[in-house]
């Protein structure tokens, strides 16, 4: 058994002054029971707790680490930036470079604001697709997560949902009148919305590849569908990419599945593992924004040439597309491994999996949306999740969270986490 004496002493202290003693609901680990473990440091694929347990990490801070943790030429980038100055409040040469970088990756986008995270990416594109269409309405799918912006925090996916609270407490009910919500992969169900809102819809948010449920995939058509529709209807179609973009190819799920959406949201790899959130699109609704036009967004320590230098970097390393083919790899090792394990083990299992994302439901149906994901057995996940644990893989602590693979992960590491996976199905 792993000793996690210190991780158990930090977090009775955090008690004492953090609310459920974690920044962040989801690491508290409710979800599956236990503690959570206190990290010491992290490098390539592996991660360290303050014990000294050693683990394969799947997590990857939630996306970020996409060239693995602590890669060093992101590492020098920063400390080089952080010699100039940690925050300049001023426009600086970083934040041009790093908008020439995200057009060049994603054509969809002629025009980008840098903010800094997800939540601040969704939040603003929602209010600038309602300030550009003139439209209050705006259409979200259940189990997709936006982050925790009041309008968007309904029938939401990741924390909220692990937590049995997709509608936080806190939200006026008038704050979500404008937002409809949708079953995901139902494409009558976004024409009646549409019939039933003439000329009110301004825009569909939706994470092309829902990652906030645990993963599942859109059917073949469906986001051509919803292209069509929001077109033909004249409102916006905005692909939240925080998790999907510059991950499952250089110009996210929008390449992988060739869909130009109008708006798109990037947070996470654009980072390089600091703070940061991106939102662009079309120049004609960009230009909307202050100080052209009517719609306000702001920030502080937006741009930040920390944040930037670690980003860029990162995108520089992933542009030329080798790390792609290589992920994809691992994660064809990895589906594989997975499904003749539990096989083998006779236990049902859905594995859904896209680039170098990935989950595993515990249900013998398949999961194409949120009420499909809801069949999983929950309590043999927790059971799956502290077997990995223990033998040194680490998981989200939640079955409603995707998996994601670093290009620092070797075939050794795959092949490990296969071998742990078999050993902790055996058990269930
Ligand atoms: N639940 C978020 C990811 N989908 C973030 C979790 C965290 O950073 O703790």
């Amino acid at each position: 058994m792993r000793n996690f004496t210190r991780s158990r002493e930090l977090f009775a202290e955090a008690l004492n002054y953090i609310p459920g003693g974690v920044n962040s609901p989801v690491r508290a680990f409710r979800a599956v029971g236990g503690q959570p473990f206190f990290a010491e440091r992290a490098k390539g694929a592996r991660v360290w707790d303050v014990d000294g347990n050693e683990y394969i990490d799947y997590v990857g801070t939630w996306g970020p680490a996409i060239l693995g943790h602590a890669h060093p030429p992101i590492i020098r980038a920063i400390q080089k930036a952080a010699e100039h100055g940690t925050s300049f409040g001023i426009p600086n040469a970083l934040e041009v470079r790093m908008a020439r970088l995200i057009r060049e990756a994603v054509p969809s986008v002629q025009k980008v604001r840098m903010c800094n995270s997800g939540t601040e990416a969704c939040m603003s594109a929602i209010r600038l697709a309602r300030g550009f269409t003139k439209r209050d309405k705006i259409i979200k799918f259940d189990g997709c997560y936006h982050g925790h912006t009041d309008s968007l925090l309904v029938k939401a996916g990741s924390g909220a949902l692990t937590f049995g609270n997709p509608d936080s407490a806190g939200v006026p009910a008038s704050f979500t009148q404008h937002t409809i919500v949708l079953p995901f992969n139902d494409v009558d169900a976004v024409k009646a919305a549409f019939a039933a809102n003439p000329d009110q819809v301004g825009g569909i948010i939706l994470e092309p590849v829902p990652g906030n449920a645990g993963l599942y995939l859109p059917k073949p058509g469906y986001l051509e569908a919803l292209r069509e529709i929001t077109q033909s209807d004249g409102a916006l179609l905005i692909f939240d990419e925080v998790m999907t973009g510059f991950r499952l190819a250089f110009g996210g799920a929008q390449q992988r599945f060739g869909i130009i959406p109008d708006l798109s949201c990037f947070g996470k790899i654009i980072g390089g593992g600091l703070p940061v959130g991106a939102f662009g699109g079309r120049a004609e609704i960009m230009d909307c924004l202050a100080p052209l036009g009517p719609v306000y967004q702001a920030g502080t320590l937006s741009g930040n040439p920390l944040a930037m230098a670690a980003g860029i970097t990162a995108l520089e390393e992933l542009q030329g597309g080798n790390v792609y083919c290589q992920l994809e790899e691992r994660a064809q090792q990895l589906e594989e491994g997975m499904h003749l394990a539990a096989k083998r083990a006779g236990v049902p299992v859905q594995f859904n999996a896209c680039g170098s994302m990935f989950c595993g439901y515990f249900t013998d149906k398949p999961v194409h949306n949120l009420s499909d994901a809801m069949h999983s057995d929950r309590a043999r996940f927790a059971k799956f999740f502290h077997s990995m644990l223990e033998q040194g893989v680490y998981l989200a602590p939640s079955q409603f969270e995707a998996g994601f693979i670093s290009a620092a992960h070797s075939a050794d590491d795959i092949d490990k986490t296969v071998a742990a996976a078999a050993e902790a199905m055996k058990g269930l």
